[in-house]
């Protein structure tokens, strides 16, 4: 074995133990956040506890309608340890609302509602936001999710 190729060989190595480092980082953050993550189930059927929030996405703010028949504007009011199912359209162009604690995102479009169901389990304040380019003030549709205990 050559100087040179010895030399390589100690960058392989240490190229390998930063990829290493960085994923032993990766996994830490994914599974730590996990705790709040909570089965999202996607298949059209609705849980039997389930409790149904009508979401409706357009340019450029998120309406969430609760089965008592209030409303609120960028703000999702949801408790720990109840199932909820949100049915999700659009008034206008394609939306797309991604909850980053619940590791949840569904697609908002005009006239073909989506529905995910989840339960939150910890009380807390979350952020979401649309990730689909929706026009000039896409960057307003964004919101919070309280979960109250
Ligand atoms: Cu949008």
């Amino acid at each position: 074995m050559s100087a040179k190729s010895t030399h390589e060989y100690l960058w392989l190595i240490g190229v390998l133990l930063v990829l290493l480092g960085a994923a032993v980082l990766n996994f830490n953050y994914v599974l730590g956040h996990q705790a709040n993550i909570a089965q999202p189930e996607n298949n059209g059927a609705v849980p039997a506890n389930s409790t149904i929030i009508n979401v409706t996405g357009y340019q450029w703010a998120w309406s969430f309608t609760y089965q008592n028949g209030t409303t609120s504007t960028d703000y999702l009011y949801v408790t720990a340890g109840h199932n909820y199912t949100l049915q999700v359209v659009s008034k206008d162009v394609i939306h797309d609302l991604l909850i980053p604690s619940l590791g949840l995102q569904v697609y908002a479009v005009p006239g073909h509602p989506n529905q995910v169901s989840f339960e939150p389990t910890k009380a807390g304040k979350y952020i979401f936001e649309c990730v689909e380019y929706c026009g000039k003030d896409h960057y307003l549709m964004r919101g919070y999710m309280e979960v109250s205990a």
